[in-house]
């Protein structure tokens, strides 16, 4: 059997200053793998580096779009571009450092036996570093009450450092996903496990960005509470719509 072909997805927006560290590191972590990154047109030029370490390696090529349009439509579009190539493994990855390209080998494994496997901070062996207490609330409660809201098991369904199986996407309507932050992730975890596919969670730390900005704000924090609360309350309904069928 040969390898599935494997292709990591990182989107950018202002991250001139850690693109090319993050691609050196990946290069050396996981060589095989092919990479993709996606920039938004960052006012700072990282689309132009980017374009300079893709002239010069080809096993990294850049898609440019025109506007900041959030983290979710970038990755759509990424997912679009490795489909119709034939990766068999879709991998999400932040640029700015926060997920370390060397514990990539480890979710690559467990996508032996699962269809999604997510990095995950808040599985035994998982942490943060440099994170502030707010950080960590607003996303230790974002996982709380995801699982209490969709009545699902996955610890750190925020999570954005993940493996995907090329099956799952094939399958899912992605034109249907319109979430861009934070609610994107839980928003793919949810259509994945409602698809009836299978995921798996492997402990990663994750360390705070030490360069550049975060574009997390509390517009998407708030996209995340309500779609989450909307997604939990409409699978509620049709489970109680089957209990009055069947009876
Ligand atoms: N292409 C693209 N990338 C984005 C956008 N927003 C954030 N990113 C990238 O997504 C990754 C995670 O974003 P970050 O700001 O670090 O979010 P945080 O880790 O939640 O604070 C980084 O690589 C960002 O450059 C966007 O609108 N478009
Ligand atoms: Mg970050």
């Amino acid at each position: 059997m040969t390898a599935d072909k494997v292709l990591v997805l990182i989107p950018t927006y202002n991250e001139r200053d850690n693109l090319p560290m993050i691609l050196d590191r990946l290069r050396a972590a996981v060589p095989d793998a092919d990479v993709l990154v996606i920039d938004d047109g960052s006012p700072d030029g990282t689309g132009d580096i980017a374009d300079q370490r893709a002239a010069a390696d080809e096993q990294i090529r850049v898609m440019h779009r025109t506007e900041k349009d959030g983290l979710g439509a970038a990755y759509i579009a990424g997912f679009r571009w490795g489909l119709e190539r034939d990766y068999g493994i879709l991998v999400e990855m932040d640029a700015d450092g926060s997920h370390a390209p060397e514990q990539l080998p480890r979710l690559l494994a467990a996508t032996a036996h699962a269809d999604l496997v997510i990095g995950s901070r808040y599985v035994p062996g998982g942490s943060t570093v440099n994170w502030s207490r707010a950080r960590e609330l607003i996303s230790r409660g974002g996982n709380l009450y995801s699982r209490l809201a969709l009545g699902v098991k996955i610890k750190d369904i925020t999570a954005g450092f993940r493996a995907y199986r090329a099956q799952v996407l094939q399958k899912l309507d992605l034109d249907a996903v319109e979430s861009r932050g934070y609610g994107f992730q839980i928003d793919l975890a949810w259509r994945t496990l409602q698809a009836g596919f299978t995921v798996a969670e492997v402990p990663i730390t994750f360390t705070e960005r030490t360069v550049g900005e975060s574009k997390m704000s509390g517009n998407i924090v708030t996209e995340a509470f309500l779609k989450v609360a909307g997604w939990g309350i409409g699978h509620r309904v049709d489970q109680v719509k089957g209990l009055f069928r069947k009876g």
